[in-house]
Parts: structure tokens; sequence; C-alpha cells
């Protein structure tokens, strides 16, 4: 498919693209999802899980989502505080994804955050999601809506005030 669009393509898009012979352009091309899923909810907050692959040689950077189910869409993980609880907050940097490795995004680990849902997401639905990397490309893929009594942790969108104590 890339191939006809490439020759069918204007030839502006040729331009920068110089001898790249079959090496991914962009960090969408290396990159697929599998087994993803989003958690059902009613309203508020909901969250997004998969397995994130890349195929290509070059480490590549999930920087930002996007969703037409919530107002904000937030890449998270799961730290710890000081006493022991569990808490969710903004990963700094984005989803690292390793070249030729995975991620895998999982309840209690890194998440993809639905935050202020426009309605309810409701189990066997499908709820869009897009994925913006550092190199500017995007992939669009849908996550199957299903029941989870998990994942509850705390939400703290300040990165957690009390981080943990070095000394124990
Ligand atoms: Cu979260």
């Amino acid at each position: 498919m890339r191939a006809v669009a490439a020759a069918t393509a204007a030839p502006l898009l040729i331009l920068g693209c110089s001898s790249a012979g079959d090496v991914p352009a962009t960090a969408a091309d290396s990159v697929t999802i599998s087994d993803q899923w989003a958690k059902a909810a009613d309203s508020g907050m909901s969250a997004a899980f998969g397995e994130l692959h890349n195929a290509g040689d070059r480490e590549v950077t999930v920087v930002a989502a996007s969703s037409p189910v919530s107002a904000t869409v937030e890449l998270h993980e799961v730290a710890t505080d000081s006493g022991g609880t569990p808490f969710m907050r903004p990963r700094a940097g984005g989803f690292v994804i390793p070249a030729r490795g995975e991620l895998s995004l999982v309840p209690g680990g890194e998440h993809i955050m639905f935050i202020g849902l426009h309605g309810a997401l409701r189990t066997g639905t499908d709820a869009p999601i897009t994925l913006t990397f550092s190199d500017g490309s995007a992939t669009t893929f849908t996550a199957q809506v299903r029941d989870f009594s998990g994942n509850q942790e705390d939400y703290r969108p300040d990165g957690g005030a009390q981080p943990p104590a070095h000394s124990d």
C-alpha cells in the first residue's frame, strides 16, 4: 500500500526522502499495537491498554495521545508513594518503545488515560485512539471496551506531591 501511495502521490512527498530504501520513514511506520482494550466506565476517567511493538531499528517515543471519547488523553505511569500506596501520574517524556522491542501498557503500569469522558464507555464498543510520536508522525487504532474492576489507582496530576523518601 505504501508503494502505491508513493507512486501516485505528487513528487512533493519525495522531497526529503533521499535514499531511505526500505527503512521505515517514521515512527508510525514502525509501531503496531496488539491486544488493545479500554476499561468500561460510565463517566469521568478511564484508561486503555495494549502491547506496543516497534519493528524499527531505532527507539521511538510516544509523546501524546488523543481520542474522541474524552476531553483529555494523557500518557500515565503508576508510581508508589512513601506510604506504599500506588498512584498514577503523567509519564515525563512519554512512552519509550525500544528498538525491535515492545512496551506493555497494563493496569498498574504505563497506560493511556482518558480524562473527562464525553459519554459512557460501554462494553463491546470501540474507542479510537491516536498516538503521536516524537518525530511528529501519528498512528490511530481502536481499543475494544471491556469490563475491568481493577486499576483504581489514585490520580495525582501534580506528579505526586510527596515523593518517596530516599532513606529507609
Ligand atoms: Cu492514569
